[in-house]
């Protein structure tokens, strides 16, 4: 049973399994969410809740955010009753939300003007590697800081991994779901290509499934696709968001820029779909 006292700060699709996971492990949790009623999911569980991000520092030793994107982590830091208005000090703030590397040293200055620590721990994997504990977790941040929280983050991932400092673990984040996003649209691109050229998806799906380009994201996507069930375990506004925030960083090639216009189109219209519905696109753009 530890006693780290855990504040968590953001109960979306991610946000309640991870949490759920620290409950399980026994760390004592305290929640908010910005929306109320999402807390309900684990204070069912054990969670108590806090009325602000300040109220939740004050009684937490560590504090993890898993909220949407830059301008959340700007509400969550600066707005009213936000974590920087309560005035402690050492504490341990884990940023594990895919965000920019830019607002993570801006908020890591902030922090330790207040002599409290920040690091970015984004998580590659989605609902279910959530459920189940086997995130990969990439930090950036200070090693002795790192070392104080591994612990906890152990909880949550199957693999945790230090790779620089404040922002390299959002960077790292950013060069996944690039590719995720590259790959996404080529899988649908084929799909469609084939398809046009008279091959049953499913056929297509079954070779691809028994070649080298085998692995579990095609097969979970190529049965979305195949399904017809476009259920978001990841938002395609989220990737969307992701391909912004990497072009942004430098990531001016082909495929970034083809990939983000992509994601920007469909988003207009499949934002709360699954990434794969870009597949939705390219089929109606015959
Ligand atoms: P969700 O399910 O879209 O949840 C987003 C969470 O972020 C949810 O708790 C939101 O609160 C919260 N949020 C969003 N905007 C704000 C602002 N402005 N202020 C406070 N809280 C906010 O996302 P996922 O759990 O799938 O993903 C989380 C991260 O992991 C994200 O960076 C992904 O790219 C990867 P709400 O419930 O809407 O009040």
């Amino acid at each position: 049973m530890s006693t780290t006292k855990i504040g968590w700060i953001g109960l979306g699709k991610m946000g309640i399994p991870m949490s759920d996971n620290l409950l399980k492990a026994g760390y004592p949790v305290t929640v908010y969410n910005r929306s109320k009623d999402k807390e309900e999911a684990v204070t069912a569980k054990g969670a108590r809740t806090a009325s602000s991000p300040a109220s939740l520092i004050e009684h937490s030793d560590v504090v993890v955010v898993m909220v949407s994107d830059d301008r959340a982590i700007h509400d969550i830091f600066l707005g009213e009753a936000g974590l920087l208005s309560a005035k402690t000090t050492g504490k341990i703030i884990i940023n594990m939300s895919t965000v920019s590397s830019a607002i993570s040293r801006e908020m890591s200055i902030l922090c330790s003007n207040q002599n409290n620590h920040y690091l970015d721990a984004p998580v590659s994997g989605s609902v279910k590697q959530a459920e189940s504990a086997q995130l990969v977790i990439m930090v950036g941040g200070e090693e002795n800081i790192y070392e104080k929280v591994k612990e906890v983050l152990e909880r949550l991932g199957k693999l945790t991994l230090l790779v620089g400092g404040v922002g390299a673990g959002n960077a790292a984040k950013l060069a996944v779901n690039s590719m995720i996003g590259f790959y996404t649209q080529g899988l649908a691109e084929a799909v469609v290509f084939a398809q046009k050229n008279n091959i049953k998806v499913e056929d297509f799906l079954t070779i691809i499934n028994n070649g080298a380009l085998a692995n579990i994201y095609t097969k979970t996507k190529g049965e979305a696709i195949l399904n017809n069930n476009f259920e978001p375990a990841f938002y395609l506004k989220h990737i969307y968001k992701d391909l912004g925030l990497a072009r942004d960083q430098g990531l001016n090639t082909p495929l970034g820029e083809a990939a983000y216009e992509s994601f920007r189109q469909a988003e207009k219209t499949l934002g709360n779909e699954d990434l794969v519905a870009i597949i939705k696109q390219f089929a109606s753009s015959k």
